[in-house]
């Protein structure tokens, strides 16, 4: 019973201890007022979903906030003038994967670090996804399988002009040349105010299985273009990139309906639970890509009418089929009803090569009303 006092004296004098580190230390270890944030707390999110972290600083002190991201598991949002937050956007996969996120403080004292391990959770369903069903199930409304489309067709663009119509082409591009005669009839109409029919005709156009344009497209330097498949690869889409700069991007496009016009028609897409597709990569290195809904005219002219780019979604070394829900692609921007493009894009992404190739297949939307997944 003789050694109870000291026990006693030494738990006392322990509390004593921990209680002095308390009273000038955070729950981070830091100077009390300071503090990294993360929501959600747990460090875990969703194929697709968003962890925000944030600095709350009350101490009183000025430090200079730094966020840092190991690359890997998706897309890292950080603004470094603004310094506090940054955000990660989970990538979109089968799999779980595992991230560092780092941030460092910069003050009058010590410089305060703290490093975090971040899981973005891989998505159930895009496990048990069937990579290509046979038959393709009745709610696919199949886009492209890029079996008999890649060669390019004559296309006939059957347009109104004279008295108040407006010559309008759907898509870009030179037409032959008219003959003599169709000159004439159209100078004549024009000179005497008439409509006319005009028959304008493109050679080479690519037409997907909804008999609209698809190919590729450029922004800045970028450069998309359809390259050749890898060997044992055919009916495939191999879009090979090229980013010289960190602002570029590109992609390839696939309208979802053609007038007599040419011009684009749109697809009601919120009859449409989601947007499918098959992708590997084609040349053994890892990439990442976007994709996007597209509700503009004129493809060209994209600063309106885009849906906010959903992903980044990786292209591993085997085919992996998603299907990705039309409610998490289309946000407030754009109106689901009036989509003329699916669009898959490429920019320059930490942690994956700024050049490489990516092999699409089988584009599809999915009613809704069906899972459409395992048979
Ligand atoms: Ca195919």
């Amino acid at each position: 019973m003789r050694a109870l006092p000291i026990v006693l004296a030494a738990t006392l004098a322990l509390g004593a201890c921990a209680k002095k580190d308390d009273s000038d230390k955070g729950p981070d270890g830091w100077p009390k007022g300071i503090s990294a944030n993360f929501a959600p707390r747990d460090l875990t999110v969703n194929a697709g979903g968003k962890l925000r972290m944030w600095i709350e600083n009350k101490s009183g002190k000025p430090y200079k906030v730094e966020w840092s991201h190991d690359g890997n598991c998706g897309k890292f949002m950080y603004d470094r003038s603004k310094g506090s937050e940054a955000t990660l956007i989970g990538v979109v996969g089968p799999e779980d994967c595992t991230t560092k996120l780092s941030v460092k403080m910069t003050g009058k004292d010590e410089p305060l670090e703290k490093q975090v391990t971040a899981v973005v959770k891989g998505s159930v369903k895009l496990k048990e996804l069937v990579l290509r069903p046979d038959p393709i199930p009745g709610t696919w409304l199949l886009v492209n399988n890029y079996d008999q489309t890649m060669s390019g067709r004559e296309v006939k663009c059957v347009t109104i002009e004279g008295g108040d119509k407006k010559n309008s082409h759907g898509f870009g591009g030179q037409a032959r040349e008219k003959t003599d005669e169709q000159k004439a009839a159209e100078a004549k109409a024009k000179e005497e105010g008439k409509e006319i029919e005009v028959v304008e005709v493109f050679d080479d156009v690519t037409l997907n299985l909804r008999d609209a344009p698809f190919g590729p497209w450029t922004f800045e330097f970028a450069n998309c273009s359809f390259g050749a498949a890898p060997e044992g690869e055919t009916g495939v889409l191999p879009l090979a990139y090229d980013l010289p700069h960190n602002d570029d991007y590109c992609g390839f496009f696939e309208n979802l309906g053609m007038g007599k016009d040419c011009e684009t028609t749109p697809l009601d897409a919120s009859v449409m639970e989601s947007v499918t597709f098959i992708v590997r990569s084609g040349d053994g290195e890892k990439h990442s890509f976007f994709v996007e809904l597209v509700a503009w005219e004129k493809y060209a002219e994209f600063h309106q009418g885009r849906s906010e780019a959903f992903g980044p979604i990786e292209a591993g070394k085997d085919w992996k089929r998603f299907e990705i829900p039309v409610s998490d692609i289309v946000k407030k921007e754009i109106d689901p009803a009036s989509i003329k493009s699916v669009s898959f894009k490429v920019r320059r992404e930490a942690n994956y090569p700024d050049h490489g190739l990516i092999l699409f297949d089988n584009v599809a939307f999915v009613r809704k009303g069906d899972a459409a997944k395992t048979e």
